[in-house]
């Protein structure tokens, strides 16, 4: 997509583009090389690194319990079996991934040697031949859920959805600590799910491959991250084949968990045009599927993926960037099926739209990818995690009454959950944000995600040290100082997200338009100088030699919007979101000392809003904004909702 913008002044294009015409690749910096210097990261990243992490790595006593009791049960010191689960210990996996994480940002040898403990209680309870899995190791599969014996229920044990965690995890911990101990067992189960699922192995399903892909994704993506750690090519080509086979060689026919649509089986994943399914499980499928397309140098899913994406955005995504609108399957409905109270868009779910889009963005250059995870990021994925970092939202839906306990069974925010997938996903995600703000090629910088933070970029012709100032997504004033070691050329790329580019349009995609007009363009100033510039696949490209002290200066108006959504969405007919930049806003009732459901907005009255921080308290820094309506409405960005007390929200 092509989007044209014409500011003032001097264009800034001196010397013909030195940028090679052959597609380079794109490489995202990695988080722990970009440091965060303060604004609105360094507040989550805090509460993330002395909150969320010893807090999650505490909620994981019963998963660990049960690899204790399973170790003990195979030493002969015990007969007691652990509890059958099918997923829990991909909660921790998933905790341990986050807590890898953030000992790359501070050291922590508590947490350290609890791994490490874990490590070896792990390799206690994996088998020999490397199958790990508790409830068939221990011999008390409930067969219903987990099959008489190991891979004989693929479509639904999760077996093969817990060690792609496991994976993630290790690869993590490696980065972070250069410790092979949880890489040893990964490694030992993906060469053994290798040989069992494409070679044979005589001990399992009569000797003959499994051939089958797991109910569940999550393997697929993972062993993207083995291959990347461990450089062996095999994790690449297992990745690759569990795509291929998906939908080929076993397809349910039966409905609700067993359809095919409902884990994405229902077509070979090339073939696939439209979103469909289980919103979680069809992240990490296209998530993977970027990797591996990017991994491998090969298009074999850029059509399926740029049709499914086409569909999602315009037909079957929330404004908040939530996935998976139907609670009864935790997935995908029909077009246009987007309810708000009854929105499910569980926060894994758009955890995996981050992941999707973030890939989708390597693979492309184009920013309309990068529009979409920011919307999530902001809204659904920031929502499903309170401020302080301790309670958590499994579902988002765009409207509450207090009254019904949409959240599993909590009318607001739970501690927990006994299926706890997402809170260590938003966990692990939040670690990992600092490194959706800078990407590069050979020739050129990206500036994908804005926020106050510095790192330094090594490109073909040099070192390029670049700090940023900015209080994104609170104000889109950005300040860049770039610093190359000697006068340098090459290009910056700066993000123009869609909501800002005067088309119209709040995000890609046409469900969700602004009512009012954007006022003032963006404006960009080199060395104090105002920069013409045009927009090129979301980005101006400032292509210019730089040299040590060079200022870039970028100004994304950010006034109130008022959106309205596509009128084939019935539930939001006759009604007006409210954003500011990226966020989406909310009003809750301890704020308004009304009802929500009866407050209204003036649809006209964008132009006397007014916007204010809010200073001290829960929601100290965040934006407000008032609104004029049947009253003043104050609204507050919807991924702090839920912050003071259970209420209604909408
Ligand atoms: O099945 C594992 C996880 O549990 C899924 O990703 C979530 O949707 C929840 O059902
Ligand atoms: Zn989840």
């Amino acid at each position: 997509m092509k989007r044209l913008l014409w500011g003032t002044a001097a264009i800034l294009l001196l010397s013909p583009s030195c940028s090679n015409s052959e597609k380079q690749e794109i490489i995202q910096v990695p988080f722990n090389e970009v440091t965060i210097t303060g604004g609105f990261w360094q507040c989550r990243m805090n509460s993330e690194l002395e909150t969320t992490i010893p807090f999650s790595l505490k909620h994981c006593d019963a998963a660990i319990k049960r690899f204790e009791q399973c170790a003990d049960f195979l030493s002969g010191s015990s007969t007691e079996l652990p509890e059958t689960h099918r997923f829990i210990s991909s909660d921790l996996y998933k905790v341990i991934e986050g807590a890898a994480y953030s000992l790359m940002l501070k050291d922590d040898p508590e947490t350290e040697s609890l791994i490490d403990s874990f490590a070896v209680l792990a390799a206690k309870v994996q088998r020999p031949d490397g199958y790990l899995y508790i409830t068939h190791i221990c011999g008390n599969p409930n067969p219903d859920e987990m099959g008489d014996k190991p891979y004989s229920w693929v479509v639904h044990s999760h077996e093969l959805y817990n060690v792609g965690h496991l994976y993630e995890a290790a690869a993590a911990y490696y980065q972070a600590t250069g410790k092979t101990n949880l890489l040893d067992i990964a490694v030992k189960n993906a060469r053994h799910v290798n040989k069992v699922f494409f070679e044979g192995d005589p001990n399992y399903n009569g000797g003959k491959p499994v051939n089958q892909a797991p109910g569940h994704e999550e393997i697929e993506l993972a062993l993207c991250k083995l291959y990347k750690v461990t450089g062996d090519t095999l994790y690449l080509d297992m990745a690759k084949k569990f795509l291929d086979i998906r939908g080929v060689t076993y397809r349910p026919e039966g409905e609700g968990v067993m359809s095919p649509e409902y884990a994405q089986q229902h077509a070979p994943v090339a073939l696939q045009r439209e979103v469909a399914g289980h919103s979680v499980r069809a992240g990490y499928l296209y998530t993977a599927m970027a990797q591996v397309d990017a991994l491998t140098g090969r298009s074999d899913y850029a059509e399926a993926l740029n049709s499914i994406w086409d569909n999602l955005v315009s037909t079957r995504m929330h404004i908040t960037g939530g996935l998976g609108a139907v609670r009864s399957v935790e997935g995908f409905g029909a077009k246009y099926e987007l309810p708000n109270k009854e929105a499910y868009d569980e926060t894994c779910a758009a955890v995996a739209n981050v992941f999707f889009n973030e890939g989708m963005f390597l693979a492309s250059g184009d920013a309309r990818f990068l529009d979409i995870a920011e919307l999530s990021i902001f809204n659904n994925a920031l929502a499903g995690i309170n401020l302080a970092g301790d309670r958590f939202f499994y579902v988002n839906p765009l409207e509450a009454d207090g009254q019904w306990g949409f959240n599993h069974g909590k009318t607001g925010r739970a501690e927990w959950f006994g299926c706890a997938c997402c809170p260590p996903n938003i966990s692990r995600m939040i670690l990992q944000t600092p490194g959706y703000m800078y990407a590069y090629t050979d020739d050129a910088i990206y500036l994908t995600l804005y926020g106050s933070s510095r790192t330094a970029i090594t490109l073909d012709c040099g070192k390029v040290e670049l700090n940023q100032t900015s209080d994104y997504p609170f104000s889109g004033e950005v300040t860049v100082d770039v610093n190359p070691g000697a006068g340098s050329r090459f290009s910056l790329k700066l993000r123009i997200p869609t909501w800002a580019d005067g088309t119209g349009n709040f995000i890609p995609g046409g469900l969700y338009t602004f009512r009012n007009r954007a006022g003032e363009p963006v404006r960009i100033k080199v060395n104090g100088k105002n920069v013409r510039y045009r927009i090129v696949d979301g980005f101006v490209v400032i292509d210019r030699y730089w040299d040590a002290g060079d200022r870039v200066e970028l100004s994304i108006p950010m006034p109130v919007r008022y959106v309205i959504a596509d009128s084939r969405i019935e539930a939001d007919r006759n009604a007006t979101a409210v954003t500011i930049g990226p966020l989406v806003y909310c009003a809750e009732e301890c704020d308004n000392a009304d009802r929500v459901q009866n407050l209204a907005i003036d649809t006209e009255g964008w132009g006397t809003t007014c916007m204010s921080t809010i200073s001290g308290g829960p929601l100290d820094g965040v934006r407000k904004v008032i609104c004029p309506g049947s009253r003043d409405i104050t609204m507050i960005p919807y991924y702090a909702w839920d912050n003071r007390e259970d209420s209604q929200s909408m």
